[in-house]
């Protein structure tokens, strides 16, 4: 990746604060109606708000993303609201968006399979002379399934400008991510002939820099690019997931006190960038999303 801005504007900052707080408050909305038996299951995104808000930003609005069932800070960029976020985890509809005006497909349970969707997406939307840039997110775990072997080499043969976004967050369910492979995950996508790069997400800013450097080469060189985004899952795989059974407390306890949501608004704060007047509104955003969902799925 070369020449890639050094820093982001004081606008980018903000909407990435506000989108990850945001992202947190309906993330913890959620995982109090699941609590309350009103949402069937909830995978939190608790945790991965930078990596996902900065990937989001960086791809811009235009660009069709793929996601796989985690994306909830992605969707939350997408102009998506709790509501319709969490419909489907409370089997009220298998989609609570419009695909099409969000460009955001609807989550895929299937571990893996938005992948094919998107490359096979991105060849349809060649072949109407439409070229234009695909996103699909997916987690550590899903790289080892066989759908991703086929995605990206079709994506490496037939030249097509997909962005693999891949959040490895450390496990895939109970499964350590340095259990699953031998090699890295960027190691694997060169070994298909598709650039790669993994970063590390701690920091918004630098992660969202990333993404930006990414997206740039698959939108000029019209060939597939993966990113990997190395990121912390802070709550279980799912609502129905113990995973204090199988993590050390000291993992925890790490990923707690490293929170990305609370450290990058710490940061802004004592920066100047937002204030406590600026904070406020943003909590009164997140009561309105907390009052809908309640509204909608608390009776
Ligand atoms: C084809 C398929 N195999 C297995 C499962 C069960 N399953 C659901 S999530 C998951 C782990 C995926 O891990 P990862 O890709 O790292 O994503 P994460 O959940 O960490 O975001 C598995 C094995 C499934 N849903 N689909
Ligand atoms: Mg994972």
């Amino acid at each position: 990746m070369t020449d890639l801005a050094t820093s982001v504007d004081v606008q980018t900052s903000r909407a990435m604060l506000r989108h990850m707080l945001v992202a947190r408050g309906v993330d913890a909305e959620a995982v109090r109606l699941q609590n309350q038996g009103r949402v069937d299951l909830w995978l939190s995104c608790r945790g991965q708000e930078a990596a996902q808000v900065a990937s989001a930003m960086a791809i811009g609005e235009a660009t069709t993303i793929f996601p796989s069932y985690r994306e909830h800070a992605v969707a939350i960029v997408r102009g998506i609201d709790g509501v319709g976020l969490v419909a489907q985890w409370a089997g009220k509809t298998f989609c609570g968006w419009n695909p099409h005006r969000h460009r955001f497909f609807p989550y895929t349970l299937v571990v893996a399979a938005q992948t094919l969707h998107a490359v096979g997406f991105a060849i349809a939307r060649r072949l109407q002379s439409l070229s234009e840039m695909v996103v699909v997110y997916l987690g550590d775990g899903a790289t080892s399934e066989g759908d991703v072997s086929e995605a990206m080499n079709l994506a490496a043969v037939e030249q097509v400008p997909v962005l693999f976004v891949v959040q490895n967050n450390g496990w895939a369910i109970s499964k350590p991510s340095h259990e699953q492979m031998r090699t890295s995950i960027a190691e694997r996508a060169r070994g298909f002939g598709i650039t790669s790069w993994s970063v590390p997400t701690e920091d918004p800013e630098l992660a969202y820099l990333h993404c930006a450097g990414a997206r740039e080469h698959v939108e000029t060189t019209g060939t597939p690019g993966l990113i990997e985004l190395r990121t912390t899952r802070t709550a279980g795989h799912s609502s129905s997931d113990a995973h204090t059974l199988y993590r050390d407390e000291h993992e925890l306890a790490a990923a707690a006190a490293n929170d990305p949501v609370q450290l990058y608004r710490d940061r802004l704060l004592s920066a100047g960038v937002v204030d406590d007047l600026w904070l406020a509104e943003i909590d009164r955003d997140i009561e309105a999303h907390s009052r809908a969902m309640v509204e909608a799925f608390g009776r």
